[in-house]
């Protein structure tokens, strides 16, 4: 079965935004992989078979292919073989000579960190159904109650350790927060929050298309444009921004048509411009309908095109010579010194916890965890019918409910490693998410260090997962280097929303006014301007939890006596006290080096060992009248690149556990108002990467994907490079 994430739009008539191809509706429930324990345990000897659930390629394997492996097991674990695609041209053709494993998550959690199991999201459900919480109840979030700091720091592998999960709970149209204790399988505390918006749980995309597709006031407005119900196809968009009153504490989504004409992958090139109806996800009524003026529908522009590239090049492959360099044992994944863990999360996608890094003398802390805490897409078209649009695509929609099964060869590389993200359901069970991350080596095809006699080739390990939320796909890279750094990598992909204008050329657009607002890909169709805006949480512990900031500056300095020189820059250091302080953008006229130090001098001839910022693609909003902006505000921590704030157990998402609805700050633009101390304490950083897009024709019909990375590197936390024995 091909699984491609644009095909099930030609199914249903009304399909939910973001769209729900068969690697995204959950996958095989963990329960129903468990009936096949052959299947998926490693046998002894011979050949064997999986069921085939949502992959690209011919499933087979045998065992005695292990040797070959993509990584190294170290304690054996569920292994599933597939095929791997051929590379290059994105195409589905079986290539019998690269075979890949996909892990399955180990049944009990082996580190405090961990993600909940299946086995303990069963005892989640039995507490709440014991106090009678379960039934008629949906879970728009749930995930590990983050334990105490010092507790993991002082845990023993091997011994026991507390498990609490915490979640978020919609139930008859109210809030409510439940903790559980697992181990004592007793409820914590359970807690209404009047007025708390949460993001979608999935039956409400159907609420939603549902009473649209019913309501008479959206019928009579295809009418005017010589349409019908039957001849639209009514995605369902998150509420965004509220500029009706009628509309304040409620969550809302926007039900927008687009005219079914020519194949599925046309479908965004078809907008019925104007129109939308707004739906109270909770009554399931239609509060209004906006009719902003009639667009004709466009029907050329450029059509996506799945699975093909010009030119068609013979795939490149690059795979270990000998045995793997990466060690797997559960969700601990090991390579070249580094050590992490990954789990999944409903909200966030994959995070990391507990990353260390090892040159031989002892493991260093450097990263407690690592996340995309928030995803910010806000539209910047002044009309009614776009100005909701401003998307906070994983707390609205999650990037992990949006994981998309890796197609092997094609996302990562020939020879990858693949892992089964487990995650809890909108009802709170465990579903598999098939083979939707990856790890990976590679050569960047540079020399890692160069002394004409002395060098060496730089190699790096990848993990790799990807959501499709809505239009786009979001490819989300973890690069760590043998030299100590790691990078984050984003690449943007999919398809640009498009708005119907009245212009069949660039003169008409700018006749009309629309080329300020966006960019016309094609006769009647303008690609509006928006920016992709990812919050990063890193909860850094460089050595220890006593961290500080350092901003040094590069500032002008006067040399005496010397008309040959008479100006240089020097360092002017600066040890951040509190919270306001460390809200920094880079600009270019005047370069700071931004640093995350532990506070004991216990590097090299005294040097405080720290972790210096490599700012690549920062970014943040354009003007403070941008800031100010209801809208904008609920992605407040677009406002700058860096934030840093004293680590809090509640603050985990960049925007807040809840949906803001922009009346206010909220996220870190609210917890940082206090202005509280990050001298010599637990720091947690939260850096804004992305990108301001203004399209270009050739964004369409499949837009190359676009990257934005930044990253970290050591800084006097080692006598010498890294590399270097
Ligand atoms: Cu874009």
């Amino acid at each position: 079965m091909h699984c491609s994430a644009r095909a099930v739009l030609s199914t249903p008539h009304n399909p939910p935004f973001p769209f729900v191809g068969c690697n995204q509706t959950g996958g095989k429930s963990a329960q129903s992989a468990t009936k096949h324990p052959k299947s998926l345990r490693l046998a002894a000897s011979g050949n064997w078979r999986v069921p085939p659930t949502c992959e690209d390629c011919r499933v087979t394997g045998r065992v005695s292919r292990l040797l070959r492996l993509p990584v190294r097991l170290l304690v054996p674990g569920a292994l599933v073989l597939v095929s791997a695609c051929s590379g290059g041209g994105g195409g589905d053709k079986a290539d019998p000579a690269a075979e890949v494993v996909a892990l399955s998550a180990p049944a009990k959690p082996a580190h405090p960190l961990d993600a909940l199991t299946p086995s303990e999201l069963d005892t989640f459900r039995e507490v709440l159904a014991a106090g009678g919480y379960l039934d008629g109840s949906a879970f728009p979030y749930l995930a590990l109650d983050e334990p105490d700091k010092q507790a993991v720091f002082s845990w023993k592998p091997g011994s026991a350790f507390a498990r609490r999960a915490f979640a978020v709970v919609r139930r008859q149209g109210r809030t409510f927060e439940a903790v559980v204790d697992l181990g004592a399988r007793s409820l914590v505390s359970w807690t209404e929050k009047p007025g708390a918006a949460t993001g979608f749980v999935t039956s409400e995309f159907g609420t939603a298309s549902s009473a649209a597709t019913a309501d008479e006031r959206l019928a009579a407005a295809l009418a005017l444009r010589g349409l019908s119900v039957g001849e639209v196809s009514l995605l369902t968009f998150a509420g965004g921004s509220v500029s009706d009153p009628a509309e304040q504490g409620r969550r809302i989504a926007r039900v927008i048509p687009f005219r079914i004409a020519g194949d599925a992958a046309t479908l965004l090139s078809r907008p019925v411009e104007g129109l939308f109806a707004s739906v109270d996800l909770d009554t399931g009524k239609v509060l209004s309908v906006t009719d902003t003026g009639a667009v004709p529908v466009p029907l050329g522009g450029p059509v996506a095109e799945a699975g093909r590239q010009r030119p068609a090049l013979n795939p490149v492959v690059f795979t270990p010579n000998g045995m793997s360099n990466i060690d797997v044992n559960g969700t601990e994944v090991r390579w070249a010194g580094w050590s992490m863990r990954w789990r999944g999360n409903r909200r966030t996608g994959v995070e990391l916890a507990d990353v260390r890094f090892n040159t031989g003398s002892g493991a260093r802390r450097v990263m407690y965890e690592a996340s995309v805490s928030d995803l910010f897409v806000p539209y910047q078209h002044p009309d009614p019918s776009w100005t909701f649009r401003t998307l906070l695509d994983s707390a609205e929609f999650g990037l992990g409910n949006t994981l998309s099964t890796l197609r092997p060869g094609v996302d990562c590389p020939v020879g990858a490693g693949y892992f089964d993200v487990v995650l809890p359901d909108d009802a709170a069970r465990a579903a598999v998410k098939p083979r939707t991350l990856c790890t990976f080596e590679r050569p960047t095809g540079n020399p890692a260090y160069r002394l004409e006699a002395s060098a060496a080739a730089e190699t790096e390990m990848v993990l790799r997962w990807v959501a499709v939320v809505g239009n786009y796909d979001y490819i989300v890279d973890n690069v760590f280097g043998a030299d100590g750094s790691v990078r984050f990598h984003v690449f943007a992909a999919g398809i640009v929303l498009q708005r119907g204008a009245a212009a069949a050329s660039v003169a008409d657009a700018h006749s009309i006014g629309e080329d300020e607002h966006g960019v016309l890909v094609g006769e009647g169709l303008l690609a509006v301007n928006h920016d992709h805006y990812l919050s990063f949480r890193l909860d850094l512990d460089v050595g220890d939890t006593g961290n500080r900031l350092v901003r040094q500056r590069l500032v002008p300095e006067a040399v005496d006596g010397n008309p040959g020189r008479t100006g240089i820059w020097r360092v002017d250091e600066q040890v951040v006290g509190s919270e306001l302080g460390a809200r920094y953008t880079p600009n270019p006229r005047e370069p700071e080096r931004v640093l995350v130090q532990s506070a004991a001098a216990s590097g090299p001839l005294g040097h405080h060992p720290g972790y210096e910022f490599e700012f690549g693609d920062s970014v943040a909003v354009s003007s403070t009248a941008v800031v100010d902006d209801p809208g904008s505000r609920r992605g407040g921590w677009t406002a700058d690149t860096l934030w840093v704030t004293p680590y809090a157990h509640d603050e985990r998402f960049a925007s807040g556990l809840y949906i803001p609805d922009g009346s206010a700050p909220a996220g870190l633009a609210a917890w940082t108002a206090a202005d509280r101390a990050i001298r010599d304490t637990d720091l947690v950083v939260w850096f804004t990467v992305g990108f301001h897009h203004v399209v270009r024709t050739e964004d369409l019909p499949n837009m190359p994907a676009h990257e934005s990375e930044f990253g970290l590197k050591p800084a006097n936390v080692y006598p010498t490079n890294p590399l270097l024995p």
